[in-house]
C-alpha cells in the first residue's frame, strides 16, 4: 500500500515527508522533486514568504545511487523563515509567547481549530493548518509522479479561473503544458494577461482571489479504480484527494457540475472501437471516469479554491480571550494561491494515480509493475 505522512509547522524547522510502499528500481532525484516544490512556490499573487523560502527536498533515507531500495523514502524541507521564528515556536519551555494571534481569521481553522484543541493561542492552530504544508504534499505527489511517468502516464496542470477572469474553452493537452510558461499558469495569454491585472487589482484593495485550476493525466489505462464498492471508486478517491487540499471548496470530474444542466444524450460519450486501439470515447464529458473506474481517455479534474482568508482590511470576528467584538487578526499572506494550487492538485493526483496502479499491477520492483502494466494494456489494444 502507497503511504505518505507530513509533519512540520509553518514556521517551524522545516516539513518532513515520509513515502512508503515505492517500488524498489524507480530512478529519482532531489532534482525531480525540486522542479516541483520551485513550481509550487511561483506563480503571481504570492507574498512576502516565497521570497524567503527556496524550497528544496533533501532525501534522507530510501534511495541509494539514483534509485529506490522500496524502503520507506523520507524527505526534508528546510523552512528558511526559522532563523526568524526560532525563538517563537521553539520546541522546548523556552518558547517565546510572542505573535500570539487571538483574533480568528473567518474562513481560516483558527476558530474551530481553537475550541477543538483548547488552545487559547491560535498560532497553536494555524502553524499547521498553513498551505505551507502543501510543500510536503507536493514532495510526496512529485515521487509519485516519477513512478507514472515511468510508467508513460503523465500530468498536465493549468489554471482555468482567477477571480472573475475565466477561459471558457476546453484547454488541449499541448497547451497545458506550456501553461507554466504564463506569470499565473494559464493556457490563455489573454486570459492570464486579464488574471494578473485582477491579482493586482485586489492587491491594491488588500484584498484576496480564489480561482479555479484543472488537472489532465493521459496514458491512464482503462479499469483503474473499481464500481463494485464505495472506498474503491477512484472518483471518490481523486475528490478526497483535491479536497484535502487547504482553500478547495469544490471539485468537478469532466463537464462535473455543468453535466446537471444537459439532457442525458447530450451529457454522456458514445463508445467507439477501432482494431489495433481497442474500445475508446471520441469525446471526454465524463472526465476519463465512469462508474468509478478510468475509462481510458485523458482524466480532467477541477477544484475550485475560496480566496485566502488572510485580509489586509479584516473581517469581523471576536477576541477568543476577551469575548469583545474585533476584526481579524493580519498575518502576512499571499494575494492569490491559485497558481501554487494548481501544482499541488497535481501532485494529489498523481498520489491517488500512483496508489491505484500498484494496488493493481503492483510489485516490489519497477521492471516487474513495467512488464505486468504493459501486457494488460496490450489486451486493451488487442481485444
Ligand atoms: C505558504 C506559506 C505561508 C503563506 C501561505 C502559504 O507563509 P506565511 O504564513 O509565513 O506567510 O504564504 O499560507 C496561507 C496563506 C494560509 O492561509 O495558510 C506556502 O508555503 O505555500
Amino acid at each position: 500500500m502507497l503511504r505518505y505522512l507530513t509533519a512540520g509547522e509553518s514556521h517551524g524547522r522545516g516539513l518532513s515527508v515520509i513515502v512508503e510502499g515505492l517500488p524498489a528500481g524507480v530512478p529519482l532525484t532531489d532534482g525531480d522533486i525540486n522542479t516541483w516544490l520551485t513550481r509550487r512556490q511561483g506563480g503571481y499573487g504570492r507574498g512576502g514568504r516565497m521570497a524567503i523560502e527556496r524550497d528544496q527536498a533533501e532525501i534522507l533515507a530510501g534511495v541509494r545511487g539514483g534509485l529506490t531500495l522500496g524502503s520507506p523514502i523520507a524527505l526534508f524541507i528546510a523552512n528558511r523563515d526559522w532563523e526568524n521564528w526560532q525563538e517563537i515556536m521553539a520546541p522546548g519551555p523556552e518558547a517565546r509567547a510572542s505573535r500570539v494571534v487571538t483574533r480568528p481569521r473567518p474562513g481560516h481553522a483558527d476558530l474551530a481549530g481553537g475550541l477543538k484543541y483548547h488552545q487559547a493561542d491560535l498560532r497553536n492552530i494555524l502553524e499547521r493548518a498553513s498551505a505551507r504544508e502543501t510543500a510536503a504534499r507536493v514532495a510526496a505527489g512529485a515521487v509519485a509522479a516519477v513512478l507514472l511517468k515511468e510508467l508513460a502516464i503523465e500530468l498536465a496542470f493549468h489554471v482555468v479561473r482567477i477571480g472573475p477572469v475565466e477561459v471558457r474553452e476546453q484547454v488541449d493537452w499541448e497547451a497545458a503544458c506550456r501553461a507554466i510558461e504564463s506569470p499565473v499558469y494559464c493556457a490563455d495569454p489573454e486570459a492570464g494577461r486579464a488574471m494578473v491585472a485582477a491579482i493586482e487589482e485586489a492587491r491594491q484593495q488588500g484584498d484576496t482571489l480564489g480561482g479555479v485550476v484543472e488537472v489532465l493525466a493521459r496514458g491512464v489505462p482503462a479499469g483503474l479504480g473499481s464500481h463494485v464498492h464505495w472506498d474503491r471508486r477512484l472518483d471518490g478517491r481523486l475528490a478526497q484527494a483535491l479536497m484535502s487540499i487547504p482553500a478547495i471548496k469544490g471539485v468537478e470530474i469532466g463537464a462535473g457540475f455543468r453535466v446537471a444542466a444537459l439532457p442525458g444524450s447530450r451529457a454522456h460519450d458514445a463508445i467507439a472501437y477501432r482494431k489495433g486501439q481497442g474500445f475508446y470515447h471520441p469525446t471526454n464529458r465524463a472526465g476519463g471516469l465512469e462508474g468509478g473506474l478510468t475509462n481510458g481517455e485523458t482524466l480532467v479534474l477541477r477544484a475550485a479554491m475560496k480566496p485566502i482568508p488572510t485580509l489586509m482590511h479584516p473581517l469581523p470576528s471576536v477576541d477568543l480571550v476577551t469575548k469583545q467584538p474585533a476584526t481579524a487578526s493580519i498575518e502576512r499572506s499571499d494575494v492569490c494561491a491559485v497558481p501554487a494550487a494548481a501544482v499541488v492538485a497535481a501532485a494529489a493526483v498523481a498520489w491517488v494515480l500512483a496508489g491505484a496502479i500498484l494496488e493493481q499491477f503492483g510489485g516490489d520492483y519497477l521492471p516487474v509493475i513495467q512488464e505486468r502494466l504493459a501486457a494488460y494494456r496490450q489486451y486493451l489494444q488487442e481485444i
